[in-house]
C-alpha cells in the first residue's frame, strides 16, 4: 500500500491521477477529498488521502477531526503501508513553515514527516507545482534543512515534480518503485 499525504489543495489527487492514470476526484479548492480512496496501480493499492489543515466550508473542529482520522488511518495501517509520499505545494510551503515557526508552533508538514519517520514508514517528499517555484534549488535546501534531512540524502527524499503539467511525473515513479523495491517488507510476504 502507497498512500498519499499533505494538506488540502497541494495536489495529491492530481499527482495520482497523472502517475496511474486512474480517476479521483481533484479539485480547485482545498476539501476535495474528505476520506481515503483507493485505487489499484500495478499490483498495489494506493491511497488518495483527505488533506490536513485548512478547508473549504468546514469548520476548524471537523478540520482537526479529519486529521485525527488522517493519523488514526495511518497508525492502523502502519503495517501494510510500504510508502508514503508526502506532497507540498512547492510555493506555498516555505511561506507557510516560516509562519507557523514565527508563531512558535512546528509546522504541520514537518510534524507529519517525523510522525511517518517513528512509525518506520518510507517517505519520500513530492515538492509538487514546481511550474510555479522560482528558486528550485534554494526552495530544496530550505525544506530539507526544516525537515532535518542531510544533505546527502536531499535528492533521494524530495522530488520537485509539476502534477499539472506532468513534469518530473516519471521520475517520481521511478523513485516510487525504486523505493518498493529497497524497502521490500515482511508484511508483503503474508
Ligand atoms: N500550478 C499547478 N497547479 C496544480 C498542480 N497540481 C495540482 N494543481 C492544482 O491544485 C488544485 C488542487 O488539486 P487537487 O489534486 O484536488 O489537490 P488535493 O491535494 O488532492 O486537495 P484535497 O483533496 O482538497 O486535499 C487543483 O486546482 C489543481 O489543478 C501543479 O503541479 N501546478
Ligand atoms: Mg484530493
Amino acid at each position: 500500500m502507497i498512500i498519499f499525504v499533505g494538506r488540502s489543495n497541494v495536489g495529491k489527487s492530481t499527482l495520482i491521477f497523472a502517475l496511474t492514470g486512474k480517476w479521483v476526484k481533484r479539485g480547485k479548492r482545498p476539501g476535495v477529498t474528505r476520506r481515503p480512496v483507493e485505487v489499484n496501480w500495478r499490483n498495489r493499492k494506493v491511497i488518495d488521502m483527505p488533506g490536513f489543515g485548512f478547508m473549504s466550508g468546514l469548520p476548524k473542529a471537523k478540520q482537526e477531526k479529519i486529521k485525527d482520522e488522517i493519523v488514526r488511518f495511518i497508525e492502523e495501517n502502519a503495517e501494510e503501508i510500504e510508502l508514503a509520499v508526502l506532497v507540498l505545494d512547492g510555493k506555498a510551503a516555505p511561506e507557510i513553515i516560516e509562519r507557523w515557526e514565527k508563531r512558535g508552533e512546528m509546522p504541520i508538514d514537518v510534524e507529519f514527516y517525523a510522525f511517518l519517520q517513528e512509525l518506520g514508514i518510507p517517505t519520500i517528499v513530492a515538492v509538487n507545482k514546481v511550474d510555479r517555484v522560482k528558486n528550485l534549488d534554494a526552495t530544496l535546501n530550505y525544506l530539507a534543512e526544516k525537515f532535518g534531512v542531510p544533505a546527502p540524502k536531499m535528492y533521494q527524499v524530495f522530488v520537485p515534480v509539476s502534477a499539472k503539467f506532468g513534469r518530473n511525473v516519471d521520475v517520481l515513479a521511478r523513485k516510487i518503485w525504486e523505493s518498493l523495491e529497497r524497502n521490500q517488507r515482511t508484511s508483503n510476504t503474508t
